[in-house]
């Protein structure tokens, strides 16, 4: 039985709640869980269950749960400014301050920022900067974006329009005209041919970009779109010699190269940003989730030099949003990145977090429905497999990720299902020894999916 208030809240919920992603009429025939308060690592829900959230709420909450300096920079900035726009040549002091500390913390070419409220809007600046780049540098048939399938990069036309998602794509005409996609990095998809090693893969998987910029003409090819690990499309973590590779091309073209660090951003990978560990230079980098650890909402566009330059001799740029450089929110993102700064997170997560994860959920490979078990830093996926030895997967119908996900939370852990991946992003502060409870859950949750399979008569 679930407690009055719960019941309260669901029935207010299904008359006139639309979530994001959701079937509407089943989720009011189902009633939505209602996440109450949180703290550290775990979130407790209305009906008072804890659950360990091994997604960083939606890979955002990166220094976990009840961070108090985090509260008192809003509260501080709540009093003093609670408001005042960026546009007809005015700004306030926190957009200001975290600017500079952006430039700090982000790779040497980048000392320029654009400020929005999202990763999707970030993604709809970056792509009007890219056209408007070309035009001042007298291109103007320079306008081509080229993105991969099973990318995401938002959900507005144009975020979703550079994302790969086929069922963004089919609700609403998309993608938009000038935006083209190629193959992923997941040799699983794209089938690893015979004898072709993981690190073959990945420049055959680059190829296909080149193989793009010349059957459109390069002289009509603008940029590049990648995630340097592809996360809601199933945390997709190419081989390494994936993105040298992509460098390397969009150098002999002279393409602009954009870095949609939503989710590798903010020490996720072990490195402050994700191409860092990937080894290339973008000119572009989005940003948004892990900048304020989503203690409120702020994205923005790392400006490299060498576009920053163009822009500047541009004259006007008609773009902007009434939230760009929204003082509170920068004053959290000062204060969280301050905050990564003092514990020394990003050290901490490459010489220590990330290790002890990568060995204790890699160990769920020798589960009899596990394959691909994989971490990068803090970010982690795994298949789940009808037939280890001939590679069989199970067919959609089964659901089989969703059947893995409800005994997740059923045991107290939050991990996301895509298809067939189950996938984590824990928040980069957690401990060995909870990192040793989110295996342990999710080994339970393997366990009873593989019992409900066989009885299912599935497996
Ligand atoms: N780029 C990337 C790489 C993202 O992961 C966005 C852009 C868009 O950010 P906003 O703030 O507009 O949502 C994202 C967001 C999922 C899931 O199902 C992932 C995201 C958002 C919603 C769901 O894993 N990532």
């Amino acid at each position: 039985m679930i407690n009055v208030h719960t019941a309260k809240l669901q029935q207010l919920d299904a008359a006139h709640y639309m979530h994001p992603f959701t079937d509407f009429k089943a989720l009011a025939a189902q009633g939505s869980r209602i996440i109450t308060n949180a703290s550290g690592v775990y979130v407790t829900d209305s009906e008072g269950h804890q659950i360990l959230d091994a997604m960083s709420g939606l890979w955002c909450v990166n220094m976990g749960y009840g961070q108090q300096a985090l509260v008192d920079a809003a509260t501080k900035q709540m009093t003093v400014l609670p408001f005042y726009n960026s546009f007809f040549n005015t700004a306030v002091a926190p957009a200001i301050e975290l600017a500079a500390l952006l430039a700090d913390v982000t790779p040497p070419q980048f000392n320029h920022v654009f400020y929005s409220s999202s990763g999707s809007e970030s993604n709809d600046t970056i792509l009007r900067m890219v056209r408007r780049y070309w035009d001042i540098l007298g291109q103007k048939q320079r306008k081509t974006i080229i993105s991969r399938h099973n990318a995401y990069h938002g959900s507005t036309v144009a975020g979703a329009s550079l994302g790969g998602m086929i069922g963004m794509h089919e609700h609403g005409d998309l993608p938009i005209p000038g935006i083209v996609h190629i193959g992923q990095p997941y040799y699983r998809e794209n089938g690893l041919p015979l004898g072709v090693t993981e690190a073959e893969f990945g420049v055959i998987a680059a190829s296909w970009l080149e193989d793009k910029i010349l059957e459109l003409g390069a002289d009509k090819v603008a940029a590049f779109i990648g995630e340097p690990v592809q996360g809601a499309g199933g945390v997709i973590i190419p081989p390494a010699t994936y993105w040298p590779e992509i460098q390397r091309i969009c150098d002999k073209y002279g393409i602009l190269l954009i870095s949609d660090e939503v989710i590798c951003g903010f020490g996720r990978l072990g490195t402050w940003f994700g191409c860092e560990t990937m080894g290339t230079t973008p000119d572009f980098m989005t940003f948004a989730k892990g900048v304020t650890s989503g203690y409120i909402p702020l994205g923005g566009a790392m400006v490299s030099d060498r576009v920053a330059k163009v822009l500047f001799e541009g004259g006007d740029f008609n773009h902007g949003y009434t939230y760009s450089g929204h003082p509170v929110a920068c004053a959290v993102a000062i204060a969280n990145i301050k905050l990564m700064q003092e514990l020394d997170i990003v050290n901490t997560v490459k010489n220590s977090t990330a290790p002890y994860l990568k060995q204790a959920f890699e160990a769920l490979n020798d589960h009899p429905l596990v394959v691909d078990a994989q971490t990068l830093g803090m970010v982690g996926g795994l298949v789940l497999i009808k037939n280890k030895a001939t590679g069989e997967l199970f067919d959609d119908s089964v659901g089989v990720g969703m059947i893995c996900r409800g005994h997740c939370f059923g045991n107290g852990l939050i991990m996301r299902a895509v298809g067939n991946r189950m996938i984590i992003a824990p928040p980069l502060t957690i401990s060995h020894a909870e990192i040793d409870e989110l295996v342990r859950l999710a080994r339970l949750a393997l366990d009873a999916t593989y019992a409900d399979l066989q009885t299912a008569g599935v497996i």
